[in-house]
């Protein structure tokens, strides 16, 4: 339940104070603030080398909007501060069911972030118009450097692993950034709290980190698992694992997520924490859909869904998948038959 949106915007009341309460009384668990400093984006020149070198692979999407995502002005012209908002899904994994089953990365256990968030946002923005606040923002889709903002207003520290740390808290949390048309009293940067830990760079299965802070997503998991429509790349496919839909390593590794999960909210219940891959293959795709339907599981469309089914079926060693996964070779889609067809010769069928 979404507790009611916080009472009259009572004069007086700075800005800041407003957006704070209305934030809390919405879910959001974290808010810190940048000012938008002159230049525009913090960051973005390691966006646009990191464009450059093609590590975003197909993700054509977020090479668009460029001039807006340098500089929120460019959409808004007053804009002044960035206020950042997070909510936490550091939820217990349910145990392992066993069999063919796979897993599934944290964020997407229950409801999809992009209504969740979005709906509490338009609540937020809602009031602050009412208060004569000009914004505009969003939650991942819009051309905004959310993890930029966050380091910049000191939410989280930029971890090694690319994701932004909130100390004693963890990484598992979702972004949303909203700019407003008024100077809000900024908060500072956190300093690094990685130190010498190099945990995720040596665990990543399939060594996506080139370097500290910097991924390379045409080797992740999640971006081949989720945002890849194609074959996934030969040599990539026995370190997936049993990871058929995102990847959470990088962030299992870390210490800074070593504390006691919290008690699942309602939105968030892992419901989908690991995945029957032979109902995966069998399922038609209306149903398929249907069943997934208001989670991020729909992303990759029902072939994609598929074709990381035969791969982590390819990699659990299970004679029982010989069955399920010819059947998927003989009447599947030219994406799904070639990594059924992949997984049958690992498994020797
Ligand atoms: C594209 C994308 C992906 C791609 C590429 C990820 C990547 N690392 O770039 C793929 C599909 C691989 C992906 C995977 C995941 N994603 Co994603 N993704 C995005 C998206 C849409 C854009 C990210 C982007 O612009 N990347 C480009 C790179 C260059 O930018 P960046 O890492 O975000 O920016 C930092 C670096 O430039 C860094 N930097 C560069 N040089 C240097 C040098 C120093 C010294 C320092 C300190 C920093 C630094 O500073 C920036 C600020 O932190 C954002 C939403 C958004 N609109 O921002 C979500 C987002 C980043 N993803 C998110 C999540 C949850 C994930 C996954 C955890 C999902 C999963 N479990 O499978 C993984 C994590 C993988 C990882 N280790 O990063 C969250 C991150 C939450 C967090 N705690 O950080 C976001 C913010 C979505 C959201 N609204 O919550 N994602
Ligand atoms: S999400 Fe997985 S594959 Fe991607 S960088 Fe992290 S550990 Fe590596
Ligand atoms: S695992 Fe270690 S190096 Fe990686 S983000 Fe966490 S603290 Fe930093």
């Amino acid at each position: 339940m979404v507790p009611p949106v916080a009472p009259g915007y009572a004069p007086g009341v700075d800005t800041r104070t407003l957006i704070e309460t209305t934030a809390a009384s919405l879910g959001f668990v974290h808010l810190r603030v940048a000012a938008i400093p002159p230049e525009g984006t913090p960051r973005m020149q390691a966006y646009l080398a990191w464009l450059a070198r093609g590590h975003h692979g197909e993700m054509d999407y977020l090479a668009r909007g460029a001039d807006v995502r340098a500089d929120p002005r460019r959409r808004e012209p007053d804009l002044r501060s960035a206020v950042v908002l997070a909510l936490e899904h550091h939820h217990r994994r349910p145990p392992d069911p066993g069999g063919l089953t796979g897993k599934v990365a944290r964020y997407a256990w229950g409801r999809d972030y992009h209504n969740l968030i979005g709906k509490r946002l338009r609540k937020l923005r809602r009031r602050l118009h009412e208060a004569g606040v000009a914004n505009w923002g969003g939650v991942d889709t819009a051309p905004i450097l959310e993890r930029a903002w966050a380091e910049a207003a000191g939410l989280g520290f930029t971890g090694k692993s690319c994701v932004q740390i909130v100390p004693a808290r963890g990484s598992y949390l979702l972004l949303a950034v909203l700019f407003v048309d008024q100077a809000l009293t900024p908060d500072a940067p956190l300093r690094d709290h990685c130190g010498r830990c190099t945990r995720c760079l040596v665990a990543c299965p399939t060594q996506a980190f080139p370097g500290p802070r910097q991924l390379d997503a045409t080797r992740c998991i999640a971006y081949w698992t989720i945002e890849a429509k194609g074959a996934i790349p030969l040599p990539l496919r026995a370190s997936f694992g049993r990871w058929v839909f995102g990847c959470d390593v990088c962030q299992e590794v870390c210490p800074h997520n070593a504390r006691p999960p919290d008690p699942d909210e309602d939105d968030l219940l892992p419901r989908h924490a690991w995945l029957d891959l032979v109902r995966l293959l069998e399922e038609p795709d209306d149903a398929l859909m249907q069943r997934f339907l208001g989670t991020p599981l729909r992303r990759p469309g029902p072939d994609g869904l598929r074709r990381n089914a035969c791969v982590v079926m390819g990699n659990l060693g299970d004679a029982a998948a010989i069955p399920p996964l010819r059947a998927a070779w003989q009447r599947g889609s030219p994406l799904v038959q070639e990594h059924a067809a992949w997984a049958l010769a690992r498994l020797g069928g």
